[in-house]
């Protein structure tokens, strides 16, 4: 899966006044992950939305329960995390618990959830995605994005 294809939008174009919303973000890989932040600070500043909640939790296995409790006092959530492959199995099942935790997330609680956790096989392809000044993806940034143009979408469908 590359960016290649991402739809051309800007949060900017998006008025998320309104909104509340929370941004969980594990604490696993520094640099990557300042990256992630900034971009979805980025991106909420951008569509203007106005509460932003931000909670840090350990790991990308702690995402899920954060982003369900978040869920139920946000219009959306923001989930980041990093995780690289290291040399047993673990790395599949941090990926697979984040990735249907929080759909389970999304799915139960109606509630967007933006995915903004980067499974990578190295730390480069981590660097590439974060949003850095070298990076060729800003992946913070689409995941906060995603889950306002989200949640506006469904209130504009008043359900
Ligand atoms: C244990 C672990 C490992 C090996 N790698 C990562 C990683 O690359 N990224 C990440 O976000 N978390 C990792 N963790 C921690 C788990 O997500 C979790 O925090 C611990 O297993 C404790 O529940």
């Amino acid at each position: 899966m590359s960016g290649h294809g991402a739809p051309a939008t800007h949060a900017g174009e998006l008025d998320g006044a309104e909104l509340t919303v929370a941004v969980v973000a594990a604490s696993w890989h520094d640099t990557i992950m300042a990256g992630l932040l900034d971009g979805a600070r980025r991106a909420l500043r951008d569509a203007r939305v106005g509460t932003v909640i931000e909670v840090r939790v350990p790991g990308s296995f702690e995402l899920t329960v954060a982003a369900r409790r978040l869920a139920e006092r946000a219009d959306a959530v923001v989930a980041l995390g990093v995780v690289i492959r290291g040399g047993t199995p673990h790395f599949d099942y941090v990926c697979s618990a984040a990735t249907t935790g929080l759909t389970d997330v999304s799915v139960t609680t109606g509630k967007p959830v933006g995915f903004g956790v980067l499974t990578c096989d190295t730390e480069e392809q981590g660097l590439d995605r974060a949003g850095l000044e070298d990076s060729s993806e800003d992946k913070g940034y689409e995941a906060a994005e995603a889950a306002v143009r989200t949640a506006l979408t469904l209130r504009g469908l008043g359900v």
